[in-house]
């Protein structure tokens, strides 16, 4: 047993630091508070709108990346299947401002179940983002 002894005790005393640290998080949770982005898609159920008559009822909306305004940064639409879409400017730093309203995308009338938007620079400039 003595001979065993410095082993034994080297082991005990290093094995605690030989843990690995948890990995960094991937993602983190951006608030609404820090973001400027309050969107939800929010559908309830009644005897018309259900899963049952309609199988995709839970599928979602859609939401397009783009630069729609070319200051370079890529803006977010959201579409609501029943509600008003929502359209965000990025402002940097993932802070976003809805302009939904200047641009008149809300389109809150009927189902919508996705979006796209170009990639390319061709809508820049269409939406004018200043207020008059
Ligand atoms: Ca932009």
């Amino acid at each position: 047993m003595r001979k065993y002894l410095p082993f034994l005790l080297a082991t005990t005393l290093t094995l605690p630091g030989c843990r690995r640290s948890a990995p960094p998080p991937l993602f983190e949770a951006a608030l609404p508070e820090a973001t400027g982005i309050r969107f939800a898609n929010t559908l309830s159920q009644d005897s018309v709108l259900n899963i049952v008559n309609y199988l995709y009822y839970y599928n979602g909306g859609g939401v397009a990346v783009g630069d729609i305004d070319g200051d370079g940064l890529l803006d977010l639409y959201f579409t609501s299947n029943l509600g008003r879409n929502r359209l965000y400017r990025n402002l940097g730093h993932f802070r976003f401002e809805d302009i939904t309203d200047r641009a008149g995308v809300a389109d809150s009338v009927g189902w919508k179940s996705g979006v796209t938007m170009p990639t390319s620079m061709a809508m820049a400039g269409s939406i004018s983002t200043s207020q008059a």
